[in-house]
């Protein structure tokens, strides 16, 4: 039997690891030299490294482990469906007992005529999927020449050729030739780093106008979709000004757009609802799902669209589908996640108990001398690190370097957090009790301190 063994010393897992394995978004030669930190196991909100120290996980992996780590539910229901059918495609006219049962429930959760869902592994196929399904529906509408997306720098829509191009990120797009042809990208409603001497309401009036002005310059009639996290994750946890997604909605409604909200992270309870999109307050048309849908216990994703998206292109053949498309496996692993979330209450208890806790702990940071602002929606939050709090000012010694200080330390404190250039990000499980936030907030409090003590005596508290 191929076993994985736990008991190698960590240096020698650190050096494997170094010799043989590619890391995402890394600089490998550097993170060879500093060593990776192995994760061993992990139970309820704490993970336990190699060495055996425990540390609180502040990311729910990457923001997706909603449920906790731990519940050996979800893995009964693998080993299950492993037994019964490993595996069974939806191509040749056929399909099976998970997809359909996770359709139909998925339809039932989630609000108003989104009731077909199309499936992928990840969120990135989920997103390249809806790049081709919805230049599919323009063309068989009779308009094939709305081929156009409308994006946001500093979006994240994942990491594929499509999925990438529609995210704006400025240093995915300097690699690889990127974005693709036919994807536009307006500015992002982030009022603290963009807004200047405006009120918050104005800017996020202002960014979502810039969508009415790209429809004038391209006109109309090329242009197919919006497409928007509700609430921007990577991007560091961006909360929109109250008036940007009304005006949104209202610019794509008036000018026969569709609407794509990418609910990757904040699907599944994570703004305190089940979908991010009620919280904004908008009716999509299509909505990407993933992470949360499985808390990342099997890789699943989807493109779910309306009844109006799924009539048009069920007229003909979609010459489009992944192998793993509505897997068994993660179909199963996936219900079971969803009865959790649902017969636990944990969207109840984001909105009425750890949210609420969250926040109050979440904002009084804003009093900090190195927080500029204190963003929180649900159990997603983020700090903006600044040397000239009225100014809002970044670092002279450039983006990044004080987060990397930051999250650092918060490693070092058994925490953690991600750091966005200077924005330090939480995504908790949703799960965790008002105990374990009042232990994620000590340790983040701790961080702030040294980091500002760090800052300070190496002389980068200077703004730029
Ligand atoms: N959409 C959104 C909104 C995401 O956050 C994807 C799509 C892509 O999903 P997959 O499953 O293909 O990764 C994501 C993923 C980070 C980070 O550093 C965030 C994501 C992925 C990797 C890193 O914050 N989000």
């Amino acid at each position: 039997m191929n076993q994985i063994t736990n008991t190698r010393p960590t240096a020698e897992l650190q050096a494997l690891d170094a010799a043989h394995h590619i890391h995402p978004f890394t600089a490998q030669a550097a993170l060879a030299k500093k060593g990776t930190l192995v994760i061993r196991e992990a139970n309820g909100v704490w993970l336990t490294d190699s060495d055996g120290n425990p540390i609180l996980d502040g990311m729910a992996g990457l923001w997706c482990v909603n449920i906790g780590y731990g519940r050996h539910e979800l893995a009964d229901a693998a080993a299950r469906q492993m037994r019964e059918l490993p595996y069974y495609n939806a191509f040749f006219q056929t399909s099976h007992v998970p997809v359909i049962e996770l359709s139909a429930r998925l339809a039932e959760l989630i609000p108003g005529n989104l009731n077909q869902t199309f499936f992928a592994s990840s969120g990135s196929e989920a997103n390249d999927t809806n790049m081709r399904l919805v230049r599919r529906y323009w063309d068989l509408r009779g308009k094939p020449e709305k081929t156009i997306f409308v994006s946001r720098k500093n979006a994240y829509h994942g990491s594929s050729m499509g999925s990438a191009s529609l995210g704006g990120m400025a240093a995915m797009h300097s690699q690889g030739g990127l974005p693709i042809p036919d994807v536009h990208h307006i500015g992002q409603p982030n009022w603290y780093a963009e807004g200047g001497d405006m009120s918050p309401e104005d800017f996020g009036l202002l960014r979502a106008r810039e969508l009415e002005t790209a429809i004038e310059q391209m006109g109309e009639d090329r242009i197919a979709a919006f497409i928007g996290e509700p609430i921007q994750g990577a991007g560091g946890v961006i909360v929109p000004p109250s008036t940007y997604w009304p005006e949104i909605q209202r610019i794509c409604d008036a000018h026969d757009i569709l609407l794509i909200a990418d609910e990757v992270i904040c699907g599944f309870g994570r703004t305190g609802n089940w979908f991010g999109h009620e919280t904004v307050g908008i009716t999509p048309d299509i909505i990407t799902i993933a992470k949360g849908l499985s808390s990342g216990y099997q890789p699943i994703g989807g493109s779910v669209v309306s009844d109006d998206v799924a009539a048009v292109l069920g007229r003909d053949d979609f010459h489009h589908g992944y192998t793993y498309s509505g897997h068994p496996v993660a179909c199963a692993v996936a219900l079971e996640n969803l009865r959790i979330l649902d017969e636990e209450n944990i969207i109840d208890h984001v909105r009425n108990v750890a949210g609420p806790h969250l926040k109050s702990i979440w904002t009084a940071f804003a009093d900090h001398a190195l927080v500029g602002e204190a963003s929180i929606c649900g159990m997603m939050a983020s700090l903006a690190l600044t040397p000239d709090k009225a100014a809002r000012a970044g670092f002279k010694a450039g983006p990044g370097t004080a987060g990397l200080i930051a999250r650092d330390f918060a490693f070092a404190n058994g925490l953690v957090m991600r750091h966005v250039y200077d924005r330090l990000v939480i995504s908790p499980p949703l799960i965790m009790t008002t105990g374990e936030i009042d232990t994620l907030a000590d340790r983040v409090e701790k961080t702030l301190d040294q980091t500002l003590a760090r800052l300070k005596s190496d002389g980068l508290f200077e703004p730029a």
